[in-house]
């Protein structure tokens, strides 16, 4: 019994898979892939080779809206990349429900609008083009200003690369951050995920 829990256990870590993302890759106003299937316990993480973008999370029918209520999302922040940089920033979550799509978008206007969005697991009912779709039908996007409520701005917004010291620390209920051992920032999607669409 107690040799299967342990099997169980590690089969478990072993199995769990990162997604990297890329954001902005060759200057774009992208996200490659633009979704991803995950499972639970597996990790997207966010590479960022370009510009000055964000990855936030939003609601399938408000794509270009950072989540409020009843939680708040959880958002990477802006995150700076000097023209001709060799180090790039890096933000990751892990993946804890895979029952619900997620979604999400980049806060820097007009990005989203030109169809910046990213989703994790969207549904046959919530497809990832309807998504897109209804980003880019621009229903006011977007943060002016650029600060998202309750994110706070980047914290590192200057291009140090993956030495990202400090994390943004947004006021997530549901969703637990930790800092990743001196680079990315790992973002635990909580228990956000039943409360949310
Ligand atoms: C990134 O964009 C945000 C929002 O527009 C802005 O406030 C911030 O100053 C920008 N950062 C840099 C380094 O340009
Ligand atoms: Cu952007």
């Amino acid at each position: 019994m107690r040799f299967f829990a342990v099997a169980a256990a590690l089969f478990t870590v072993v199995s769990a898979e990162t997604f990297t993302v890329l954001v902005g890759e060759n200057g774009g106003l992208t996200y490659t892939p633009e979704s991803v299937v995950a499972q639970v316990g597996d990790t997207v993480a966010f590479r960022f080779l370009s510009k000055n973008h964000t990855v936030t999370q939003s609601t399938f029918a408000k794509p270009c809206e950072p989540l409020t209520t009843p939680t708040i999302g959880i958002d990477s922040g802006f995150q700076a990349v000097p023209a001709g940089a060799t180090e790039f920033p890096e933000w990751s979550f892990t993946v804890e429900d895979d029952k619900t799509p997620f979604w999400f978008f980049c806060n820097q206007a007009p990005h989203c609008a030109r169809g910046m969005v990213f989703a994790v697991n969207p549904t046959a009912e919530k497809t990832f083009d309807a998504f897109k779709a209804t980003a880019i039908g621009g229903t006011a996007p977007a943060a002016p200003g650029g600060s998202a409520p309750g994110t706070g701005t980047s914290a590192n917004p200057t291009g140090t690369g993956a030495s990202g010291s400090d994390s943004p620390a947004p006021t997530n209920n549901g969703a637990r951050m930790v800092s990743g051992n001196g680079a990315a920032l790992l973002v635990t999607l909580g228990l956000v995920a039943g409360l949310v669409l």
